[in-house]
């Protein structure tokens, strides 16, 4: 006979290796990561039923999240409750004195979960379910309890806002994922922008209720916002009408709120007059009803790269508001992943703890991208530094659960954030049974594209980008077949991918959502394998398969082009969705460019086939009015190209320039012979095309054929303004003028 103890601290042993040893295929990974776990030996198969102790006393939420999963009977015993609760008296020392923090115990016959208060029992629950969730489930000590105050999601974009069943369904997840707050903001509600003075008739009233109380049974604080900001007149009955409207949501049973300035300018933009206002509301509101616990505002001035456009005093002015009262910061830019030093400038200046309203994974200034590429770039440490650290995600929904999974991770404890590691998880936890078509399709939606916050993310399709490095080059010189293979695998891999997603879109609905993006991927990938097949036939000489591929392949690109995302009647914004546009589509548009040209080169024009260009791709000396464009500090950095009268015979390459055209963007790029350098938008010098990603969109051209010549004109966020010739070189003008292009033999 084994003794009681001997059983005991075998066990206890067994969990202490269990956490040594390499997770097996039971332990099932817990995110958010929690701060202590211990793994032991198996405990029991996953019951059906429970049996459960302590459900009287304990939060009933955590039961009613417990009894979703299994029905209560004879089975596993589950013993649950809150510091000071008679059921877990036995483990009061084990639980950590965090708020939200509990303690799990899992061992053959008996589970324990200890709150040490009803989120942190809610809490619990959520962690055992997915240890729960295996076939066998593992013993395992878990103390846990979140490193951040105030996770989750502020709802502050322009476009479509979520629907009803959206927020319904992100609620569910925020509480698996232990995110406790949604600040209430979408631009384009009425009720909190537009007409904010007018309290919501009773049909949107209740399903603000019906929301609101949604978020509570996941241990969520709805914190309805308003946005008086655009019209407010500073006076008596605006500030009365605010109060009134935060009434109604209070009697509707909101009790977080808060108050957004944010994008007005002028007079609207006064840091005085917001103080008095917030510290008003606080008087005659939120004072009188002591249950209320968040009380936000977010500022006009909320990024410190603004601090230029606005009052200098306005931060000092916010810091004399009621020190209770939250600020929302952004970072060191509109769009910006926070650091130490980010907080370190603004905590001092508004006298708090700033409460983050991080601008990732938005993308109401990129529309056609979806961002599903890992969670990285907060350092760890700044969340020690905040009051509150909110995401502000996309219009899709259910893609954003994809980024705020991995920001619950990442806030609930930072020091073990392992952004990879999440990602992995949170593409499964996704599309579990398709993962890897899911992660697939993720790699090629991971760039934002060129956009006016700057906020790139170059770690696009990363296997692809091996092979670009790998034989891009080497293919434009000799004929690569391996190469072309290993193209072709891929491009098939995520038109497989997309096409399982999509066989799967029906009755999934974050892939319904998404469905455009999905789409558009299936296309690229086999726009990608025609791609190869040019290749493959323009080396054996095979012109009509050549032409055939390339029908298939121009047809493709123009139905990809015309795939659209909510582009149904009254949407805000309808979007082209973008699939691989960082690596994919740049190879593509140049491949297949070089090859149509070395078509033409060998077996003739085919302008049937073939789109004409207005210039050819090709060498050119630029003259205008007798002189020759040049280049005179070829090799220096800055200044710009001139007119010169004389030929420069000594270095002929400084009056050179190489045209080439991008059918990405249907523009040219302009760029000297000698040292390489491009033409910008005003008709100076750029260093190179890589040099800064943006950069791109600067320097080409729209070439047009004119009488004697051409016209070039800027294009994209450049503006449309045609570069004509002054006095010294080319210079941006509201008039065409034509250059003459001499191509050079
Ligand atoms: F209040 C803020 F903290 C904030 O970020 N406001 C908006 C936000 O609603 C929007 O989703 C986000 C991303 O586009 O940026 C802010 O909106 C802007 C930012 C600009 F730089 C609107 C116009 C701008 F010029």
């Amino acid at each position: 006979m084994i003794s009681r103890t001997l059983l005991k601290s075998a066990l206890a042993a067994a969990i202490i290796t269990g956490a040594a040893t390499a997770a097996t295929a039971q332990q099932t990974a817990i995110s958010p990561t929690p701060q202590r776990i211990a793994w032991g030996q198996k405990a029991f198969d996953r019951p059906q039923h429970i049996s459960l102790k302590g459900a009287e006393t304990a939060d009933a939420d955590a039961v009613a999240a417990l009894l979703s999963q299994f029905a209560k009977g004879k089975g596993v015993k589950v013993v649950i409750g809150e510091r000071g609760d008679k059921a877990v008296r036995a483990v009061a020392d084990s639980i950590p004195d965090h708020p939200q923090g509990y303690y799990l115990r899992v061992r053959p016959g008996e589970v324990i979960i200890a709150g040490n208060d009803p989120t942190g029992t809610y809490y619990g629950v959520q962690t055992f379910l997915q240890v729960a969730s295996q076939p066998e489930v593992m013993s395992v000590d878990v103390t846990d309890w979140p490193s951040t105050p105030f996770r989750g999601v502020v709802e502050g974009f322009y476009g479509n806002a979520w629907s009803f069943d959206d927020r319904v369904d992100q609620f569910a997840f925020y509480g698996s994922n232990k995110l406790d707050t949604y600040i209430y903001g979408p631009k384009d509600d009425p009720y909190h922008r537009a007409k904010w003075r007018e309290l919501y008739p009773a049909e949107e009233a209740a399903r603000m209720k019906a929301l609101n109380d949604e978020a509570r049974r996941h241990k969520v604080r709805f914190v309805w916002g308003i946005h008086p900001a655009g019209d407010h007149q500073w006076n008596d009955a605006d500030n009365e009408a605010t109060v009134r409207k935060f009434e109604q949501m209070y009697d509707l049973g909101f009790r977080n709120f808060s108050i957004f300035f944010d994008d007005v300018f002028g007079k609207q933009a006064d840091g005085k007059l917001h103080a008095q206002y917030m510290d008003y509301v606080k008087r005659h509101f939120i004072d009188r009803h002591p249950d209320i616990e968040l009380f936000i505002m977010c500022p006009s001035l909320y990024n410190k790269a603004w601090k230029g456009s606005f009052q200098p005093s306005y931060l000092a002015d916010i810091s004399v508001m009621d020190p209770s009262i939250k600020v929302m910061w952004t970072g060191n830019s509109v769009v910006d992943m926070i650091d130490v030093a980010d907080m370190e400038w603004i905590n001092p200046q508004i006298g708090r703890e700033a409460f983050i309203w991080l601008n990732y994974p938005v993308t109401d200034y990129c529309i056609n991208h979806l961002l599903m590429g890992p969670f990285t770039g907060n350092e760890p440490e700044a969340t020690a530094m905040v009051s509150g650290f909110t995401a502000n995600p996309m219009e899709y929904a259910r893609a954003s659960k994809l980024s705020l999974f991995s920001n619950a991770d990442f806030l609930w404890n930072p020091s073990a954030y392992d952004p990879q590691k999440s990602w992995l998880l949170a593409t499964g936890r996704l599309q579990p049974g398709r993962a890897d078509a899911f992660r697939k399709f993720c790699l090629y939606n991971v760039d934002l594209g060129q956009n006016t916050h700057r906020l790139r993310r170059l770690n696009e399709s990363p296997e692809l980008k091996a092979l670009i490095d790998a034989y891009e080059h080497p293919m434009s010189r000799a004929y690569l077949p391996e190469a072309a293979e290993a193209f072709a695998a891929e491009f098939a891999a995520l038109g497989a991918a997309a096409t399982t997603l999509l066989e799967a879109a029906p009755t999934d609905s974050m892939l319904t959502e998404i469905r455009p993006w999905i789409e558009v991927a299936r296309m690229l990938g086999r726009r990608g394998v025609l791609a190869t097949e040019m290749y493959n036939a323009l080396f054996k000489a095979d012109s009509v398969s050549f032409v055939r591929h390339y029908l298939d392949y121009a047809s493709l690109t123009d139905s990809a082009s015309k795939i659209a995302s909510r582009d149904f009647p009254g949407s805000v914004k309808v979007a082209y969705p973008m699939v691989g546009s960082l690596y994919a589509e740049p190879l593509l548009r140049r491949g297949v460019s070089i090859m149509t040209d070395e078509y033409r080169h060998r077996f003739g024009y085919r302008t049937d086939v073939f789109p004409q260009l207005a210039l050819e791709n090709g060498s050119y000396r630029l003259r205008h009015d007798g002189k020759w464009l040049g280049n005179p500090d070829a090799g220096s950095t800055g200044g710009r190209p001139v007119w010169q009268t004389a030929e420069d015979d000594v270095n002929p390459d400084r009056q050179i320039w190489r045209v080439t055209y991008d059918p990405a963007t249907g523009r040219y790029s302009l760029v000297n012979a000698k040292d390489g350098r491009y033409v910008n938008e005003r008709g100076a010098f750029t260093v190179s095309d890589t040099s800064n990603p943006f950069d791109a969109e600067w320097h080409t051209f729209v070439i047009e054929r004119a009488d004697n010549g051409f016209t070039l004109r800027q294009g994209g966020n450049a503006g449309k303004k045609y570069l004509a010739p002054d006095s010294d070189g080319l210079a941006p003008a509201e008039a065409p003028a034509t250059i003459e292009f001499i191509p050079v033999k």
